[in-house]
């Protein structure tokens, strides 16, 4: 590989334990961290979350752009180059995080637990049956890195679990559908609905009225893709009126919720503050190593975004 720049501009902290594996393994490329770009001439790559303002012009020579997380919603993908490839963050690190963080939700929904934080803080003692695990049905919104990863953990747990995406998957042990016409079957047969779809066009406003209308009465909702994705009236709505039980979220429009926002304090809504997983640094820079090394050799790099689909 010739030298050159690999401009890093996320958190400073994680930015320094990628330059130690680029360091180590790729000795050749000067990688910084924003806002210590060097000659802007010399950066050939660039890893952000939020992107540098007009990058077009201040790197004339950036060859690649790569997402410092999963997601590659926060680019305004119509103002870059159509040529420019941009890639998303698939690493295991990242994967391993929201099997855990999924897992936990779903087992919290499925044993009741905000059910019994209810009771405890009315000072009832009052067990509720225990349903096995085959008789509680886990939907998940999205096939993708993230999605099968949960669902192969979710599948191992014993739950009825399915599956919907766009275009028609395989995954062991789970009911895969695709499309408008998979998504009715889909959501009626749902008691748990995880959404792990990625912010797009079709995908904003998607957790609204009418789809919690086609899942079964009192479902439960874990909310791990983007905030906008979720109308919020028609959550509250769901909640007051019963169709949904109890919802799990780690993203919301805005980030922070502001204050006294009827989220905070819903006793049907738990909030996270959008942890529910992380790039992990180490394997993350590895990840990233490996599809410049397959850039330059002219194969396909590892979560290259279809600018048309938009992810
Ligand atoms: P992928 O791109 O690998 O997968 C996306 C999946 O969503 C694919 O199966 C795709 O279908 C499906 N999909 C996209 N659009 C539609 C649509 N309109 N209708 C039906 N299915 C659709 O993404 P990842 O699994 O890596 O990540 C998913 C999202 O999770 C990220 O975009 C991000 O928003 C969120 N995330 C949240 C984090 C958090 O901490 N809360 C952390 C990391 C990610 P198909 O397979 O047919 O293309
Ligand atoms: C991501 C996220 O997309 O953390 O990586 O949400």
């Amino acid at each position: 590989m010739q030298p050159c720049t690999f401009l890093y501009k996320s958190d400073a902290a994680r930015g320094r334990q990628w330059a130690e594996v680029f360091r180590e393994r790729l000795p050749m490329v000067d990688f910084r961290i924003w806002p210590d770009v060097g000659d802007p001439a010399q950066v050939r790559f660039l890893a952000a979350w939020e992107p540098p303002p007009d990058l077009v012009h201040s790197f004339p020579n950036l060859q690649v752009l790569f997402s410092s997380g999963a997601g590659v919603d926060q680019f305004d993908l119509a103002a870059l180059p159509p040529t420019l490839p941009l890639v998303r963050m698939v690493e295991p690190g990242i994967i391993h995080g929201m099997v855990e963080y999924v897992s936990h939700a779903v087992l919290g929904l499925h044993r009741d637990m905000p059910q019994y934080r209810r009771q405890q803080q009315a000072g009832q003692w009052q067990p509720l049956p225990v349903r096995p695990a085959s008789a509680r049905r886990i939907g998940v919104l999205g096939l993708g890195s993230l999605g099968q990863a949960v669902l192969r953990r979710l599948v191992d747990f014993g739950f009825d679990c399915a599956g919907w995406s766009r275009s028609s998957h395989e995954v062991p042990g789970v009911q895969c559908h695709a499309g408008a016409e998979g998504l009715g079957r889909f959501l009626a047969r749902t008691d748990i609905l995880v959404c792990l779809l990625p912010l797009t066009d079709a995908t904003r406003g998607f957790l609204g009225a009418p789809l919690f209308a086609q899942l079964p009465r009192g479902a439960g909702l874990v909310q791990v893709g983007r905030g906008p994705q979720l109308v919020e009236a028609d959550l509250l709505a769901a909640l007051e009126a019963g169709q949904l039980g109890d919802a799990v979220l780690d993203v919301t429009d805005p980030e922070p919720l502001p204050a006294g926002h009827a989220f905070w304090r819903h006793p049907r809504i738990q909030l996270t503050p959008h942890i529910a997983s992380m790039t992990q640094p180490q394997s993350a820079a590895e990840v990233v190593i490996d599809n410049l090394r397959r850039f330059e050799a002219g194969e396909p790099m590892t979560g290259l975004v279809d600018r048309i689909k938009g992810y």
